[in-house]
Order: C-alpha cells, then structure tokens, then sequence
C-alpha cells in the first residue's frame, strides 16, 4: 500500500523526531517536556486532540519545538493505517517510537469483572502497542536506524489479585519487548522496556472511572513516582551511544516494594 512515506526523503533537520502514544496526559505528556526540552521533534498522539494541540502549543513557546498533534485511537487498526498512509513526507523519519498509550479498566475479581473492559485494555495495551509498531517499523527498516520504547509496568513482572487482565496486558508487552529485541536482531534499532510502579497521573482516575476518592487513595499518605521521573528514564534509554541497547528499566517509589507492598505512613 502506497503511502507519503514510501519514496519520502530525509527530513530537513538536524533534530530527530518522536512519535509518544498516549501524549495527552501524564507520563507520555512528560516524555513530550522531556524531549521538547532536549531539541527533538515531536508527533503527539492520542484521542483527546485539544490537549494534543495545547501541549504543543505551549512546548513551542517554551522551547520552540515543531510538533505534529494527531487524534488517533492505538486501537482501530484502519485509522491507524490512514494516518500512516497521509502522514505528512518531512514527517516519516521517526527515530524513536514511545509506546505509552494504555489504561487500566476497573480493579475487580475477573469473575465480577465485565467483558467490555477486558477489551478496551486488550485492545488498547497490546493490540495498540502491536499496530503502533507495525506501522512505524517498515521506515525504520529502511533506515536501518531507531528505537522502539515501551511502557510497561511492574504489573507486567508480578500480578496482583483483581488486576489480571490488566497484569496480563502488561506482561504480553513484556513478551513484545523481548519479541522485538530477538526479530529486529542484526538490525540497527533498539528495543527497551521502561517498566514503572505507581506513577501519579491520570490512571486511577481512568481506572476508577473518575471517581476522585478511589483514585487518590491510590497515592495516599505515600510518595508515588511523577511522570517526570518515568520520562528521565525514557530519555536515559533514548541518549545512549549507537552500540549501547537499555533493555530494561524498573523503576518504583522508595515507598513500594512490590505491586502490593506499599509503605503508607501513618
Ligand atoms: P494517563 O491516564 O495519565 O495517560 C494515559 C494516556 O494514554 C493518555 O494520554 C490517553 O489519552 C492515552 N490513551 C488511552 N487510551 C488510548 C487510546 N485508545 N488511543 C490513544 N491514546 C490513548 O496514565 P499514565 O500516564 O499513568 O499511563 C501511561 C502508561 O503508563 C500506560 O501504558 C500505563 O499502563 C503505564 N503505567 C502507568 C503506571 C501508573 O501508576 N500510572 C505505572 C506503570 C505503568 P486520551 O485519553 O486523550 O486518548
Ligand atoms: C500501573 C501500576 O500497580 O496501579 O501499571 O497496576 S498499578
């Protein structure tokens, strides 16, 4: 299938170019900061393309980064083939993707659990993180250059009782990374997970549907980690030397020591 990008040349800048799902809010909103800061250019997707668009705007006055806003939905595989195929020619070099993008839906024993949320975070954590890749990839290829970040989880290394689906999203992108790392092999691009505790965002507002009190007794009387950190991270992997692969960053608050052993205190 024909796309902008099929024939597209280098683009006319020195700067490298990002492409952050889920840069609306939160930790993909920090990895947009993070990069902005350090030059680069920016693609910013997510559903919500008023805040997309007010990122940018802002990262423009404060750094004077070139950013490109896109609504997109990781989980609806056609739109995502149309936004690849009209993505703009001086945007088709993307040398790092931040597969960010996900959520988790409710926090119930799976036999209470609804089918609806086992598909939104399937659809949205693996299938998402799966189309995202497979679109970026073939330029990548042509290039022989880039790296692909994803955002797993700590829930993705042990899992907790009513988060199995949502555990179980976050260990297949565990299997992703690894499965990428091992494809890509003899390639130039770079494969890494960064893989957070509890990370104060938007997450248990989405997770608990917006109920205000659930969610902040998520990070109760605790010090959770803040987008900032995660996107240090991120940007550590992303600025190491050509040879240099970072598989794996784990990274918790000093007051977690595992997905269900928090130091509250009193
Ligand atoms: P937020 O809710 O703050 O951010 C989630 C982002 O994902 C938003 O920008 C949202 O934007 C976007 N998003 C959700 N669904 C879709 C979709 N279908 N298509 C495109 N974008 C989507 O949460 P976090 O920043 O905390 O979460 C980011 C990642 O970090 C997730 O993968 C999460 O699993 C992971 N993580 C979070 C931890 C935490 O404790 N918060 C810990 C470990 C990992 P929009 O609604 O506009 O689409
Ligand atoms: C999100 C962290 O522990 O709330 O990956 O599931 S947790």
């Amino acid at each position: 299938m024909s796309s902008n990008c099929t024939n597209s040349t280098p683009k006319n800048s020195n700067s490298k170019t990002v492409l952050i799902t889920g840069a609306s809010s939160g930790i993909g909103a920090a990895c947009a900061h993070r990069f902005a800061e350090a030059g680069w250019r920016l693609i910013l997707i997510g559903r919500s393309i008023e805040r997309l668009v007010e990122l940018a705007a802002k990262l423009k006055s404060e750094f004077g980064t070139e950013s490109l806003p896109i609504a997109l939905d990781v989980s609806r595989r056609e739109d995502i083939e149309t936004t690849f195929q009209a993505l703009p020619k001086e945007w088709c070099q993307i040398d790092l993707l931040i597969n960010n993008a996900g959520l988790a839906h409710g926090l119930d024993l799976f036999q209470n659990s609804t089918l609806d949320s086992v598909d939104q975070m399937i659809d949205t954590n693996i299938k998402g993180v799966l189309y995202i890749t497979h679109s970026v990839l073939p330029n990548m290829l042509k290039q022989n250059s880039g790296h692909i970040i994803n955002i797993g989880s700590i829930s993705g290394r042990a899992v907790y009782q009513k988060g199995l689906v949502y555990c179980a999203t976050k260990f297949a992108v565990h299997a992703i990374t690894q499965g990428l790392k091992l494809d890509l092999i003899g390639t130039k691009i770079k494969v890494s997970t960064v893989d957070p505790g509890l990370v104060e965002s938007e997450f248990s507002m989405v997770r608990f549907e917006g109920d205000s009190s659930r969610a902040t007794s998520v990070y109760a009387n605790m010090t959770p980690l803040a987008p900032r950190d995660v996107a240090e991270s991120v940007y550590f992997c992303a600025s190491q030397p050509e040879h240099v692969n970072i598989n794996e960053v784990v990274l918790m608050p000093t007051d977690q020591a595992s997905v269900t052993m928090v130091n509250r205190r009193q």
